[in-house]
Parts: C-alpha cells; structure tokens; sequence
C-alpha cells in the first residue's frame, strides 16, 4: 500500500449537483473545515467546459486545505486543470490508457465492484480501487445490488493498493468498512446533503 495515500483515502466527499440549494463551493468549503482529506468532483452529463470551471474552483479550496482533488470520469478535465487524480468507471477511459497519457504522480481511482476487476486495475495502474455499492443508495441510479462488507473484506485481502468504500455510507456504519478492511469511504448524501455539512464530515472521520 503506498505509504501516505492511504490516510488521504480515509474519507472522500463525492460531489452532487442536488446539495440542498446550496452553492457547491460553499459545500465543499465546508467539508473541507470539517477536515475532509480528498474531495472527488463529479457532474454527470456536464460538457468538460463547465465542468472544468468547477474543478478549478474546487482546485483552490482542496489546495488551500491540503486535501487532495480527483475528477469523476473525465482524465481530460483533471489533466487540463492540474487535479491531482482522476476516478474513473469500467465504461471510462482504462487504466492503463490514463497510464499513457497522465504524468508521473498522477493518482487514479478505478471503480471494480469485483476482486476480478480490482486485480486487473491494480496490474493497470490504479492507485486505489472504489468498490461499492456496500450499503443500498439512492444517489446512483444505475448501482447494482449492494455488495456489502464480505466484498470489501474480500478484495481488500486480495490488493496491495487501497480499497475505499461507497454506496450508503454514513457517519454510524462507515466503521464496519474500515474494519473490513478498507483504507477509507466516500460518501455523496452523508455531506452533500446534511444540513451541516461541516459537522457530518467530521462525524464521518470519527466513526
Ligand atoms: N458508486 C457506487 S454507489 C455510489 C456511487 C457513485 C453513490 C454513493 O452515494 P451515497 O449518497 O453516498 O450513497
Ligand atoms: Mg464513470
């Protein structure tokens, strides 16, 4: 496991565009204070033009906090603003062709809700895997059934890189993922949609 990754794996704040009302700079600013070590933008069906406007935007929180910031889906946007990584899907641009085109350093996130797919993006070049969903959610339309804390046990035994969980993790059942044997969890309604998104991002890392 690479040494220091893992502790800023411990909880990624995945951004959604439903977040309350409220401006998505200001949410993640939050999280940020609430101590939150990575923050994953992700906009579904956003042209890469706006979508870049908001990574930038992120770009300056997460560096002025020290945390770390990582582009869903799109390598393209993450390369052009200087993220420090990408996360990507199995229908997304491989592994091993972000390997191609990203420099040295360049974190990558690869989701593999199986051991199969979590060995073969670890051989490819992944820097962590995302496996999920552990627990039953209703902020991704197209999630399979949960896959639940054995898969995490699982394909944590099986890597050498880090696993992080996601899918229905909140503060009061993200412990049961660590101690199956995850680096960290990522969450999307636990911060986006807590009425103090400050003080469910601190509870998350309590938990
Ligand atoms: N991938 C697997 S589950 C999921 C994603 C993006 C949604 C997680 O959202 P929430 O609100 O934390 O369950
Ligand atoms: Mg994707």
């Amino acid at each position: 496991m690479t040494a220091g990754l893992a502790e800023r794996l411990r909880l990624i704040v995945v951004t959604d565009p439903d977040c309350g009302g409220r401006d998505l700079v200001d949410v993640v600013r939050a999280a940020l204070r609430g101590g939150a070590p990575a923050i994953q933008l992700r906009i579904k069906d956003a042209d890469a033009g706006p979508m870049a406007d908001a990574a930038r935007a992120l770009l300056a929180e997460t560096r002025r906090a020290g945390a770390l910031l990582f582009i869903n889906d799109r390598v393209d946007v993450a390369l052009a603003v200087g993220a420090d990584g990408a996360h990507v899907g199995q229908s997304d641009l491989a592994a091993a062709d972000v390997r191609r085109i990203a420099p040295p350093g360049f974190l990558l996130g690869v989701s593999a809700e199986s051991e199969a797919l979590a060995l073969a993006a670890q051989a490819d070049g992944a820097d962590y895997v995302g496996v999920g969903p552990v627990y039953a959610t209703g902020s991704k339309a197209d999630a399979g059934p949960p896959v639940g804390l054995e898969r995490i046990a699982s394909i944590s035994a099986a890597l050498r890189i880090p696993v992080v969980g996601i899918g229905g993790i909140a503060a009061g059942n993200a412990a049961p993922v660590i101690r199956a044997g995850a680096a960290g969890v990522a969450v999307i309604s636990a911060v986006m949609r807590a009425a103090d998104p400050e003080a469910a991002t601190r509870a998350l890392l309590r938990d």
